[in-house]
């Protein structure tokens, strides 16, 4: 297999596309990131146009738009907010299809009440006031029979999940879930179990990027997608690893067809190399890293020649690849990525990414790990009230060896569900989050539901999900909404505060997730949590902060410059030692390995391939496959499958497959590609739809999340999405 692939010929016609971001570039500051074309499309209203300042919600990245709105209050386009520093200037695809998400036919317009079987989509529309006096009612009738513990709640990525949050503290449980125990928590364990804290890569300043199990020019992380472009202008080379030919791949420098599961052992031999040829920082490690002695004597055993036969990246190329990185030092990282929910030691793998980091010195430093910043805004508090017959615990505490108390970890929830131990669990509240699509193995999300008296489901349309719910609850898009303002962190180069204000009125009769818990707490006499409002929320936020309120009513957005290195300086790290722990001391008494062992993936049995997850630059996770617009340029997913696989099983490109695990199992065209490995195969998420509600999507190509089996990182909880086996065969010839 040919594991390096270079493109320069993309790359050249990728640079001239974004060739605004060059002119730029020359002046330096803040003019470096931002996207000058947008300033002037912004400006062009026509007659009787008005623009209002927003953030996007197609994705979490929430960028900076300007909404035109015509004389009859309807939105004719989102522009990007050419003074919004973090999406420099700019919208996806997804942000530019967000109206036809408020437009869409099959938006939800009515409470809705299951009147059939679960799934059956029989449906009552009921008025606003018997949802609620329902939903209350079993709030009440489910927490008194089995504690208030046996209602869970699950929100996705919002700036109003926060009032679901609250509401489940002062009803009184802490089974509270969010998105992140499928997406990012590994990572997230990892870089804080090393520097105490998950640092923020400093992609603009970058000059040598090392990019494991992340797509970023098609999963968009702003402004990282659009600095490493940048950085690439100004002469950073960027080294793709990833079993497929990405978009990012293919404009990289350099490609490596990584075998998956084993970047533990690249990165274990980029250490080998960095400490035997003292290629590392020597004072930066002496001073603020601990159990540096330990690691060398560690990585001894995992030679890059070692290395190779298990990544089946060439041990020369490992060697290369860590004096490159070495050379461009501290201005050289291993990119933290994003999504983990990969493998059931996701983060040790991740905990390799992070040592290498910590030998290369680039902590705290121009173009490497940066310390996070974000600007402090204000809360409405309150003292949730204290319920004495509620268990010790969480239903899924010890489930995992080191939990985030806060995230708890779906897959391990599920199964507490079902086994009903060590609680029972029978209502469940969920909020802009579809796991049914999102959480592996969805035959036994649909176990768990059936195991539940009563499930509400908030949601913009009849998601797979909300078409297993038992009422369904419409609210208004981010285009209709008032939310609480967000402070982010944009990356190095720039951190602020946005808001997102509603452009034109709530549609149908949604109503937003606010108003709804607000409601429920008044019926269940915990009105006093929330005896306020959004705008008195967001003044709260924003009291001590005038001047970020004057930026935000005026430019719709508060850009603070960009976070300079040294900030750490003479502070210590939060960790056991207070310094950076390659060896860390926690993890020994939780029967965690100390330092990362690699342990070879799983085999494969014969004739199986392993199922990949990622996304495209069309999708947002399971959410954006019905829009209109986006459906159009991307109608169903499809299978990647190698050439010589597909010639073993009789396989030609458009042939209708069979992807089958023990678990689902999925129809779907062939996509026959020599830009995928033979040992592997990929799917795009969010097809294959259960739901009549999404007349687009519905029945279109397969669901991975039916067939993906339901491992778990045995660190943090975070499902491990990439440990199936499939196999794979022709159903039906493709029509010629
Ligand atoms: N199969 C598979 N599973 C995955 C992933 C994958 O790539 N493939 N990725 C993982 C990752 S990284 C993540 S972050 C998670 C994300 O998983 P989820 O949190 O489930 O995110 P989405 O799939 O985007 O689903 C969002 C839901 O919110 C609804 N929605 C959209 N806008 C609004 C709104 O304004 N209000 C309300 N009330 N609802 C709204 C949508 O209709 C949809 O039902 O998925 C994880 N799981
Ligand atoms: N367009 C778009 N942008 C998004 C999102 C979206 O849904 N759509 N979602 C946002 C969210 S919530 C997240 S978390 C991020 C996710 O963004 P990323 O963290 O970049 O995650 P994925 O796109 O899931 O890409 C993971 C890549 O890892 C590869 N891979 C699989 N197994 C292995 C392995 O063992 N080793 C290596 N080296 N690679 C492997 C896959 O082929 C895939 O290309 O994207 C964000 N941005
Ligand atoms: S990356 Fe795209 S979808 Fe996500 S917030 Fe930005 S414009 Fe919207
Ligand atoms: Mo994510």
């Amino acid at each position: 297999m040919a594991s390096k692939i270079n493109s320069p010929i993309s790359r050249r016609n990728f640079m001239k596309i974004s060739g605004a971001a060059a002119a730029g570039a020359a002046l330096g500051g803040r003019s470096q990131v931002l996207h000058a074309m947008a300033a002037d499309k912004a400006a062009q209203l026509s007659d009787g146009e008005r623009k209002i300042f927003s953030a996007c919600d197609m994705c979490f990245n929430k960028c900076g738009i300007i909404a035109r709105v015509d004389k009859s209050g309807n939105i004719r386009k989102l522009d990007p907010n050419p003074n919004y520093l973090k999406s420099r200037g700019m919208l996806c695809a997804r942000g530019n299809a967000g109206v036809a998400q408020l437009y869409d036919p099959d938006r939800l317009k009515h409470p809705l009440l299951r009147q059939g079987e679960r799934g059956e989509g029989k449906w009552r529309q009921i008025s606003w006031d018997e949802a609620l006096d329902l939903a209350a009612e079993k709030l009440k009738t489910i927490g008194e029979k089995y504690t208030r513990c046996g209602f869970m709640f699950m929100a996705g990525t919002d700036l109003q999940s926060t009032f679901v949050h609250r509401f489940a503290e002062v009803y009184g449980s802490y089974n509270v879930l969010s998105h992140e125990s499928n997406c990012l928590i590994s990572r997230n364990r990892a870089f804080l179990d090393t520097f105490g804290i998950v640092p923020i890569p400093d992609t603009l300043n970058c000059k040598y990027i090392i990019m494991p199990g992340a797509n970023r020019f098609e999963a968009l992380v702003t402004p990282d997608s659009m600095d490493i472009v940048t950085a690439m202008q100004n002469g950073a080379k960027l080294v793709v690893l990833d079993p497929r030919y990405t978009k990012t791949a293919a404009l990289a420098s350099e490609w490596h067809a990584i075998r998956p599961g084993t970047d533990m052992a690249f990165f274990l031999a980029v250490m080998h190399v960095l400490i035997n040829e003292k290629l590392y920082d020597e004072k930066f490690v002496a001073e603020m890293t601990f159990g540096f002695e330990k690691l060398r004597d560690h990585v001894q055993q995992y030679s890059p020649q070692w290395a190779e036969q298990e990544c089946e990246i060439a041990a020369n190329d490992i060697v290369r690849m860590a004096r490159e990185l070495a050379a461009a030092a501290p201005a050289a990282m291993v990119y933290p990525g994003r999504r983990s929910s990969d493998y059931e030691d996701s983060t040790q793998i991740r905990r390799s990414y992070a040592i290498v980091n910590a030998l290369l010195g680039n902590w705290d430093r121009t173009g490497g790990m940066m310390l996070p910043h974000k600007i402090k805004v204000g809360t409405i508090p309150y003292d949730a009230p204290f319920y004495d017959n509620n268990p010790d615990d969480r239903v899924d505490a010890e489930r995992a060896k080191m939990m985030f108390d806060e995230e708890g970890s779906f897959k391990h929830t599920r199964d507490a569900v079902i086994e009903g131990k060590p609680y029972p669990i029978k209502g469940w509240f969920t909020y802009k989050t579809n796991p049914m699509q999102t959480g592996a193995n969805r035959n036994k999300t649909i176990e768990m539901i059936n195991k539940l008296d009563f499930m509400i489901t908030v949601d913009i349309t009849m998601s797979d999900t909300a078409w297993m719910a038992d009422l369904v609850l419409p609210a208004p898009s981010y285009l209709e909404r008032e939310d609480p303002v967000s402070s982010f962190q944009g990356s190095s180069a720039c951190s602020g505060v946005t808001i997102r204000n509603p452009i034109v009125p709530a549609m149908y009769e949604s109503r937003p997730l606010f108003d709804i818990v607000k409601a429920l707490a008044q019926r269940l006499e915990l009105g006093e949590y929330f005896d306020f409002t959004i705008k008195d929320y967001r003044a709260a936020q924003l009291k001590k902060l005038p001047e970020v309120a004057a930026a935000i009513e005026k430019e719709g957005v508060y850009n603070e410059p960009g976070v300079e290195p040294g900030r750490h300086k003479g502070k210590p790290f939060r960790t056991v030692s207070q310094k950076i722990e390659l060896f860390n001391q926690r993890y020994p008494d939780k029967g965690i390995d100390p330092m990362p062992v690699y342990r070879a993936p799983k085999k494969a049995p014969s004739g199986h391939f392993r199922l990949v997850v990622g996304r495209n630059a069309y999708i947002t996770q399971s959410s954006s496959t019905n829009n209109v617009i986006l459906h159009q340029l991307q109608p169903e997913n499809s299978l990647w499958i190698h050439p010589k696989a597909a010639r073993q099983l009789g396989i030609s490109y458009g042939d209708r497959v069979e992807v089958a695990s023990p678990v689902g199992k999925g129809q779907l065209a062939a996509r026959v590609t020599d830009e995928i490995r033979s040992d592997t195969v990929y799917m795009d998420s969010g097809f294959g739809a259960l739901s009549k509600g999404l007349s687009n999507v519905y029945g279109k190509g397969a669901s991975n999340a039916e067939i993906i089996e339901d491992y778990a990182d045995e660190v943090s909880g975070n499902m491990a999405m990439h440990e199936t086996f499939v196999t794979v065969k022709k159903i039906q010839a493709a029509r010629s």
